[in-house]
């Protein structure tokens, strides 16, 4: 793609304002990666369901349809992943993590963690404090569109805050939890909390 000389200072002005946006160590990439520890799972619609629970106890649940009922949002973000990668301006829709507690009646999450369940068996671990307050959203769509099974559809976590780990594909729950206890990757060394912009990238940063 070749552009008249004018439209470089345009663009390279551009550059550096979203290098504020930028987290240290990472650098944009246009095209959307796909990072997945195993297959892309296949999910029929009319099996899937979403919970939340307390421990054991279940304290709510929603199939498909039923999802599509409750309040929708739609963002436009930035994501990170440790591996370097950063890409601004993604656009998705889905359900916030406080309506869905306030469909299920919990004026209060009822612990400080969480830890996030997958098809598959992923897990990741993710504070309460940090998927409150507009933090966090089960997304159903990317782009304007059903979200792709590579990139987790039908609906995976997002949590652009934190490190791409976090915003766990093909999510089926969300467990609250006494204690922050290690997922999938942080058992694996990866950072118990995994904020990009304190490069928390792996146990001890
Ligand atoms: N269920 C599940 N969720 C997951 C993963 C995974 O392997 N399984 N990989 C994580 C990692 S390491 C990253 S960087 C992002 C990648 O999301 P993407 O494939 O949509 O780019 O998904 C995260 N969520
Ligand atoms: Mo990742």
């Amino acid at each position: 793609m070749s552009k008249p000389p004018i439209s470089r200072g345009f663009f390279g002005q551009r550059r550096d304002d979203r290098s504020d946006r930028v987290p240290p160590g990472q650098h944009l990439t246009p095209d959307f990666p796909v990072l997945s520890a195993g297959p892309t799972p296949h999910v029929d619609l009319s099996n899937w369901s979403f919970f939340l629970a307390d421990g054991d106890r279940p304290i709510a649940e929603w199939r498909w349809a039923e999802f599509g009922t409750l309040p929708q949002r739609e963002v436009t973000v930035d994501i990170h992943c440790v591996t370097t990668w950063s890409k601004l301006d993604t656009a998705w829709r889905g359900v916030t993590v406080d309506a869905l507690l306030e469909a299920a009646g919990l004026g209060e999450p009822p612990t400080p963690y969480a830890m996030i369940e997958c098809i598959g068996g992923y897990t990741t671990n993710v504070p309460v404090e940090d998927m409150i307050g507009g933090k966090a959203m089960v997304a159903t769509e990317f782009d304007g569109r059903p979200l792709s099974p590579e990139h987790g559809g039908p609906a995976r976590l997002l949590v652009p805050h934190l490190y791409f780990w976090k915003s766990a594909k093909w999510v089926r729950g969300i467990r609250f939890t006494d204690e922050d206890e290690p997922g999938f990757w942080e058992q694996l060394g990866y950072h118990i909390h995994g904020d990009p912009w304190r490069e928390q990238r792996y146990a001890g940063d």
